[in-house]
């Protein structure tokens, strides 16, 4: 349009010029433009220009628009949730356009997680948007998160852009059946009184007693887990304590875990400590229950003393470490000493078991279902003796690191450490 009103232009300039002034312009411009022959010439242009315009041809759109379906992620829920699977246009069209559509296991089963459904969506002439609802079955049981697939295929007017869609159901629940099987410990023993305990029998954890320690810098034996102080990796359900270890990208490290201390909150001197526990296992998976001097800011480990009540590696699930770690000021390294007790059979992550500290003035008892299997002195430790001091507890779930080694592909995630009571006594 705009070359044609250029070229009438032109040709009428041209015109005019050869008329009157054959090529020299020998007066002002507007002498010409006065001209009743310019304005007649002008008046042409711009007729023609505006035909043009009014003739101009609506573009039509020759392609055929491209169908895309867009992914899902929603909670759970505990009864029946909608799924709303957005099918869109790239263009709206005047015919109707219909696809069909399936829905695929992915780790989600139909008939347990979701309703499967198979159909044909229209998406209306001049409309560019359908919708597929998906039902899903929720419950209240705790479980990883859950896939299925949204397939579309045979579109009718229309191409298949992005085909495939991803539901994810988003885990809600903490509930987790623990079979209360294995060995217990008495409530009270005679001769001593509670001097604190945690049953973890509320529905949180217990912050009064427990803090979150986070990070994930290694932890002084090149550990891979980020510690979080989130209720994924650290909560309590059904009378439990549960710290879950999960392979997932967090602040830099493939794994996520939780670390629970009692660091100026319960802080005590000789007693007996029994904890009931289930373990996680797997090689590369390392769970402790432990105690650390509470000097440590004041004068580091392993002065301030460390006390392992129980540790296990997971390519090792029946055999459980008692250790005492100690030494200089300013030392990197520890001396330490320990002893270690296998399950007859079995192993730590099939039952609960009690692991016990029975903690008197020198003197340092370790015992796994009242299995006495190490037992020291001052005699025996030496000149630096930390252990008659105040010390805290620490709970956790470290994956990796200098002793384990790395999670293999035979590593099953996520572990959980199943805490059922810690009961701390203290002597008459
Ligand atoms: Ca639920
Ligand atoms: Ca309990």
């Amino acid at each position: 349009m705009t070359a044609t009103f250029i070229y009438t232009l032109i040709l009428s300039m041209v015109f005019l010029l050869k008329q009157k002034v054959g090529f020299r312009l020998r007066k002002p411009i507007q002498s010409y433009i006065s001209h009743a022959s310019v304005k007649i010439i002008l008046l042409l242009t711009l007729f023609v220009w505006s035909s043009c315009k009014e003739k101009d041809p609506v573009v039509p759109t020759p392609t055929t628009p491209s169908v895309s379906i867009s992914s899902v992620t929603l909670f759970e829920g505990n009864d029946k949730t909608t799924f709303p699977f957005k099918v869109n246009l790239s263009a709206a069209t005047d015919k109707d356009v219909t696809v069909q559509f399936t829905t695929q296991n992915n780790t989600a089963v139909a008939g347990t997680d979701y309703v499967a459904k198979t159909g044909t969506l229209t998406i209306p002439a001049k409309s560019t948007e359908g919708v597929i609802n998906i039902e899903v079955l929720g419950d209240t049981i705790k479980q990883a998160d859950k896939l299925f697939d949204v397939v579309l295929s045979n579109a009718t007017n229309a191409t298949l852009s992005t085909a495939t869609a991803t539901g994810t159901i988003r885990n809600d629940d903490t509930y987790i059946f623990i079979l209360n099987d294995g060995y217990t410990t008495p409530a009270d023993y005679a001769g001593y009184s509670r001097l604190w305990s945690d049953e973890f029998s509320g529905s949180v954890l217990d912050t009064t007693t427990w803090t979150r320690e986070t990070g994930g810098g290694g932890w002084g034996n090149n550990e891979l887990q980020y510690y979080t102080n989130r209720t994924d990796n650290a909560f309590v359900t059904n009378g439990n304590l549960i710290i879950e270890a999960k392979q997932e990208s967090f602040g830099g490290r493939n794994y996520t875990s939780a670390r629970l201390i009692t660091k100026g909150k319960k802080e005590f001197t000789f007693g007996r400590v029994d904890i009931r526990a289930k373990l996680p296992k797997g090689k590369g998976v390392w769970p402790a229950l432990w105690m650390l001097g509470k000097k440590i800011d004041q004068v580091g480990w392993p002065n301030c003393g460390e006390i392992d009540v129980m540790e296990v590696i997971g390519s090792e699930p029946s055999k459980v470490h008692g250790t005492l770690h100690y030494g200089p000021q300013g030392a990197t390294s520890s001396t330490q000493k320990t002893s270690s007790y296998i399950l007859p059979s079995g192993d730590f992550s099939q039952k609960f078991n009690v692991f016990s500290l029975i903690w008197t003035a020198d003197n340092i008892e370790i015992l796994v279902n009242d299995i006495s299997y190490f037992k020291t002195d001052r005699t025996q430790v030496g000149a630096i003796y930390p252990f008659n001091e105040a010390f805290f507890m620490l709970f956790n779930v470290a994956v990796g690191g200098n002793w384990p080694g790395s999670p293999d592909a035979s590593t099953v995630f996520p572990q959980q450490l199943t805490v059922d009571y810690i009961r701390v006594f203290k002597k008459n």
